[in-house]
């Protein structure tokens, strides 16, 4: 039995937070930092039509680390929002790949339409929209099956599926592009709810961030904004004849759309940037040869831009609009797609300690606590396993890790947590100061409630502590699924 003369009384919150962090500050001695600033960065993955591959650049490195074969003539690429599985749509197949991103290697094959184009997954994850131009259909893939549970017939039948496919924020509609119209899908009923006619040959789509205008590139020279509460155009931003407007993305922070322009009648090959806000083009950027897929980095400040001509990825810094790299991928690179923002966090599901350990890498138990915390079994959020703090006497506990700050700006930690008892507490602390926490609410046992989301801002070089705190009060506090991601500059 550990030292019950140490026992705390009730203590406020904001005692609580100054033992915490205390607690913390003390257990750094001899505890290795877990990350370096390249583990920030996401990867890109971009289809190259001609040979039958996708290429896996890491963004840190801006350096293919690895090429996947997958199907015939692949097209459309989307990322999952948790980043573990990239669904390429393969033109000449009829199927869409399913790449294991840990692995890099094509876990599932999933038959669709005849020409898949475009795909598109929901913000939570559970489904991918695939646009097939050959039928005028759309798949709906369950993305925990690997099924496809709906086929929504769009665009009137009138032409082909343009490729072009997005989903709301909200998850709401997506949107996708026929040969002369913009489809709607309703996907909580997955029916075509709205068509409307666009001009000649839409082909890009991209959804601003507070989900309230739609950018459709038209091919034939104009990128058309749209209003989506009323489905009416209320922009039309004129790039010129022969440009052939093709993939668009828009900022994070929603104030630019990048515009690949696909064809040209001069020398050069370009990415039409449009300020959002007036809808203007404000900068041209030259790229390499017929540009078409186009993604943007999920701190804002990277676009990555898919070269079919020349089989590269310009990397356009979107703060100078300059291109600052030019990857050789494969011939006819095509779509792009960037996965979120990595944890920088080590072993955040708990599913690699064995029971009751926790240690490097990852979590420290801390030792100026009464009790240790521990991994275990009972109360999962996801798989088999989590962290926590539990014991029938009057003593604290307490967990934490250590990153170094990749980069100045925002930082978000999420995390489930929950607890049988008040006084429980998850936080950040950025150079011995708590930056942001939380308490930990009470429900029932495994009854872990929504996320928990708290940001804060950090400066390169920093170091930043994630850590669970339980007061000395006879108890648990459990979390499991805890994420750290830098977020880049606020918008
Ligand atoms: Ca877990």
């Amino acid at each position: 039995m550990r030292n019950r003369g140490r026992c705390l009384p009730s203590l406020s919150r904001v005692a609580a937070i100054t033992l915490a962090w205390r607690a913390v500050s003390l257990g750094l001695l001899g505890v290795m930092l877990a990350s370096t600033p390249a583990e920030a960065q996401p990867f890109a993955y971009v289809t190259n039509f001609s040979s039958n591959t996708v290429s896996v650049i890491d963004t840190a490195t801006n350096t293919v680390v690895a090429t996947v074969p997958v199907g015939t003539n692949p097209e459309g690429v989307a990322i999952t929002p948790d980043g573990t599985r990239a669904y390429v749509a393969n033109n000449g197949s009829g199927t869409v790949s399913l790449i294991d991103t840990a692995s890099n290697t094509v876990v599932a094959t999933v038959q669709v339409g005849t020409n898949p184009e475009g795909v598109a997954i929901t913000p939570d994850g559970t489904h991918a929209y695939v646009t097939n131009a050959g039928d005028h259909t759309v798949s709906v893939i369950e993305t925990a099956t690997h099924t496809v549970v709906a086929t929504v017939p769009v665009g009137l039948g009138l032409g082909a599926a343009g490729g072009g496919v997005a989903i709301t924020p909200d998850g709401t509609h997506t949107y996708l592009t026929n040969e002369a119209s913009v489809s709607v899908i309703e996907t909580a009923t997955n029916t075509e709810v709205a068509t409307f006619f666009v001009g000649n040959s839409p082909r890009g789509v991209a959804i601003t961030p507070d989900g309230t205008h739609a950018y459709v590139a038209d091919v034939t020279g104009s990128v058309r904004v749209f209003d989506t509460a009323t489905n009416t155009v209320v922009a039309s931003v004129l790039l010129g004849q022969g440009s052939g407007p093709s993939g668009v993305a828009i900022t994070p922070d929603g104030t630019h759309a990048y515009v690949t322009e696909h064809f040209t009648d001069f020398a050069f090959f370009d990415v039409a940037v449009i300020d959002t806000a007036t809808n203007t083009v404000v900068a041209t950027v030259h790229v390499g040869t017929n540009p078409e897929g186009v993604a943007i980095t999920p701190d804002g400040t990277r676009a990555y831009v898919a070269n079919m001509g020349s089989g590269t990825v310009s990397v356009i810094d979107t703060a100078t609009n300059t291109v600052v790299a030019t990857v050789p991928v494969d011939r006819g690179a095509f779509g792009v797609a960037i996965g979120p923002a990595r944890n920088l966090l080590v072993r955040g599901d708990f599913e690699d300690y064995v029971p009751p350990d926790l240690g490097p890498p990852g979590w420290i138990a801390d030792l100026r606590r009464q009790v240790a915390a521990k991994s275990e079994t009972y109360q999962p959020h996801s798989g088999l396993q989590n962290g926590a703090c539990w014991t029938p006497d009057a003593l604290d506990c307490g967990m934490f890790q250590g990153v170094t700050a990749p980069g100045t700006g925002v930082y978000t930690l999420t995390y489930f947590a929950n607890a049988d008892r008040d006084g429980g507490l998850v936080g950040a602390s950025v150079n011995d100061k708590v930056a942001a926490s939380s308490s930990v609410a009470v429900r029932g046992f495994r009854n872990y409630g929504a996320m928990y989301s708290i940001s804060f801002n950090a400066v390169a070089g920093d170091t930043i502590w994630v850590w669970m705190y339980s007061p000395p009060t006879p108890g648990y506090v459990v979390i499991d699924d805890v994420s750290l991601t830098f977020q880049g500059l606020a918008p």
